[in-house]
């Protein structure tokens, strides 16, 4: 008999175009472990209501991110795909933890800071932008997974989840396991901007599913080393975006020749670009057209979360058993 695998979650929310940071940071490594642990990875739609967006377009947002996580690798035989808000259980789970939660924890968080930052008017943060990581602590912990794949922005955010779980096991006895990260090999893709980290809410991206001529435009007219103003100006590969994509998807001399050659003058940034160009494409392509197919699908695409909410149900409904009991959430007899 096989041992009993380890459980992972992991979510990605449904705020815009899946890109290639989401997929190299995030959603590969998902992929090349689902055989050998048990995998929940939710569309995670109530995260993508702390910040602005507009209700008639979240329903397709919803659709596309299923969509793009089967087209990536996620086989839904092997995994359970479901979006969050079908199964309530995570936000009863959210409202125990949020009592469990410290305020200063929250506020000391970088995405609350970055994004509430982003917001001109001060009233329109809500809470929960700032509640963020205890719904995330909730659709971790109620599976009681004990691995969270995510990208670097998402660390601090787990090391919250793992505070979370030690308050409620110290509060009301050992439930909860502390769940580790697992960092892909690319746990940062900046953006196309070269400042910010690729983003679906920043428009610095390239999404899974642009065509090979949009990839090109966008890397054709991506921020490189921006001390490099002339074609005859050496270049530092080492602060340049378009380099660390190299490292990830180029062969050992391509990565090479560009980091011997910018250095030098010896080629310019659209040259640089070219080879890249071409392997962002290839690894796109089949993503692309799995996408297609699989969009194409309705009933398919239905299918798969039904039967995956049906499958994350039923543990979190156990979970919320155990977790009310020990939170002595029920009628008492008089005694
Ligand atoms: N640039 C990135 N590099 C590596 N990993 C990344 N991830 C996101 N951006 C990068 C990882 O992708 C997973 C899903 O992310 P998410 O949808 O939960 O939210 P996010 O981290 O806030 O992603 P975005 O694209 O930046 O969305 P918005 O703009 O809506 O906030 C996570 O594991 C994340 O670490």
């Amino acid at each position: 008999m096989n041992p009993k695998r380890q459980r992972i979650l992991s979510g990605i929310q449904p705020s815009g175009d899946i890109h290639l940071g989401n997929y190299l940071g995030a959603i590969k490594n998902w992929a090349e472990n689902i055989n050998n642990y048990e995998c929940f990875f939710p569309i995670v739609d109530y995260h993508a209501m702390t910040i602005p967006y507009d209700p008639r377009e979240m329903p397709n947002r919803i659709y596309n991110g299923i969509c793009a996580n089967i087209a990536c690798g996620l086989d839904p035989e092997r995994c359970t795909i479901f979006v969050q808000s079908f199964v309530p259980e995570h936000t009863e789970l959210c409202w125990i933890l949020t009592c469990v939660s410290s305020l200063g924890s929250l506020e000391r968080m970088t995405q609350f800071k970055e994004k509430s930052q982003r917001q001109a008017d001060r009233e329109g943060i809500n809470t929960g932008l700032l509640a963020y990581p205890v719904l995330m602590a909730a659709d971790i912990l109620i599976y009681k997974a004990e691995v969270v794949p995510v990208g670097e922005d998402q660390i601090q955010h787990l090391e919250f989840a793992r505070e979370v779980a030690r308050r409620f096991n110290n509060t009301f006895g050992e439930t909860f396991p502390e769940p580790e990260p697992k960092l892909s090999q690319a746990p940062r893709i900046m953006g196309l901007d070269g400042k910010n980290k690729m983003s679906k809410s920043l428009n610095n991206h390239i999404a899974i599913v642009d065509s090979p001529e949009v990839i090109e435009e966008k890397l054709r007219t991506a921020v490189t080393d921006e001390n490099r103003k002339r074609r005859s100006d050496p270049g530092d590969p080492d602060v340049c975006n378009i380099f660390s994509l190299h490292k990830l998807l180029s062969t050992p001399e391509e990565v090479a020749w560009a980091n011997r050659e910018c250095r030098v003058a010896g080629i310019g940034c659209i040259e640089c670009k070219k080879a890249l160009i071409q392997h962002v494409i290839d690894l796109l392509t089949p993503i692309r057209e799995g996408y297609y197919q699989i969009y194409a699908k309705p009933d398919y695409v239905r299918e798969v979360v039904v039967e995956g909410a049906k499958r994350a149900r039923s543990i979190a409904q156990q979970t919320m058993a155990e977790v009310k009991d020990k939170c002595g959430l029920k009628l008492g007899g008089g005694e």
